[in-house]
């Protein structure tokens, strides 16, 4: 098949609804933003353990701790499943880890901003895995294979983290006043950074136009925003949280809530290395990476170990 043959028919796919496969050819700008877009979802998964971790030891009961560390074991999950995913694209997981710890791959603004109190693990809970899910479902229906699977099983672990994050906010809005005025605490800390984690809005994107097309984005940075934004908004108000937005409106004409300006100054600080945890985030990302060595070295001498008996078995 000619080049042109072979566009046809990846563009012949994309129209008809299929996925594409790892072993299907593609464009190669196409198969760029795949491992962009992915590989940075993936650091994102494993990047985002962190400020959770801050709290395992701090949790008020053993059941939190339980809830806290089952939760925080599937974002690891999310991140090896994303990694997986992406080495389908022909890049393998040292490559990406290197990017990360060069500075040359980004992970979610989220992650850059401090967990100060048990509060912001409920709203991390809420608003974070929340923003994440709206994202997530919309991109189960993504073009490639890989990704879109993926997304369909992390989609339903991400919708029990958006409850036990409810669940400790509903806790705190029914205790004493300083409970829940560490709720509210958090819940302005975390709403705008989390409304950013759409990305920036759409006709700043550089991305979504083609992403669109390709079918690799299947909705807009401002429409998941918005969707976002309708939900979160109703279920704050219903626990008795204010929303930290003087100007917070519901629009009668169109049925969404309109909210303020966001302060997009801020998220490109934030993704541009420069938000309050960005240096602490990444320097404890390569120290324990460097701390593992061993175990990977280990991993690899039994996996070698355990085929090279497998083959002399089958010699003999
Ligand atoms: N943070 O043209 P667009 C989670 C960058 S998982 C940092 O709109 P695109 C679970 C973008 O890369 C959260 N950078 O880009 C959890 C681009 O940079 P470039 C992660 C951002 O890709 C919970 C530039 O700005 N989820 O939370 C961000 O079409 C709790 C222009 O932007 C995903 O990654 C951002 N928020 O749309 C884990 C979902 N937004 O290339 C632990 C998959 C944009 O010019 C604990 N990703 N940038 O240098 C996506 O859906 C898309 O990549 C978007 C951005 C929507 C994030």
């Amino acid at each position: 098949m000619t080049e042109e043959e072979k566009l046809t028919r990846f563009n012949s796919k994309i129209d008809k609804e299929e996925k594409i496969e790892p072993k299907d050819w593609m464009p190669d700008a196409y198969r760029k933003t795949m491992i962009r877009q992915l590989s940075q979802h993936a650091h994102s998964e494993v990047i985002g353990m962190q400020p959770e971790g801050n709290w395992v030891l701090r949790a008020p009961s053993l059941r939190a701790k339980k809830i806290l560390l089952a939760k925080i074991q599937d974002e690891g999950g999310h991140g090896l499943y994303l990694y997986s995913a992406t080495e389908t694209l022909g890049i393998d997981r040292d490559e990406m880890i290197q990017q990360l710890h060069e500075g040359k791959a980004k992970y979610s603004n989220i992650f850059n901003y401090p967990a100060l109190t048990w509060a912001d693990i409920g709203a991390i809970g809420w608003l974070v895995d929340g923003a994440a899910i709206v994202n997530q479902i919309s991109l189960q229906r993504t073009s490639y294979g890989p990704y879109s699977r993926g997304m369909i099983r992390i989609c339903k672990e991400e919708s029990f983290h958006q409850r036990q994050g409810y669940e400790i906010m509903v806790t705190m809005m029914n205790g004493t006043p300083e409970q829940k005025q560490m709720a509210q605490d958090a819940m302005n800390r975390w709403w705008w950074p989390s409304l950013m984690m759409f990305g920036p809005p759409d006709n700043d994107s550089s991305h979504t136009k083609q992403s669109m097309r390709w079918k690799i984005k299947r909705e807009s940075n401002d429409v998941l925003r918005q969707r976002f934004i309708d939900k979160t908004v109703d279920q704050a108000h219903f626990i008795g949280l204010t929303v930290p937005d003087k100007d917070l409106k519901f629009n009668k004409s169109t049925g969404h809530w309109d909210i303020g300006k966001i302060n997009w100054d801020e998220f490109h600080e934030v993704i541009n290395g420069n938000g309050p945890c960005n240096k602490q985030r990444l320097a404890h990302h390569i120290k324990v990476h460097n701390e593992g060595r061993w175990v990977r070295e280990a991993a690899m001498a039994f996996a070698e170990n355990e085929t090279r008996t497998k083959k002399e078995l089958v010699t003999h």
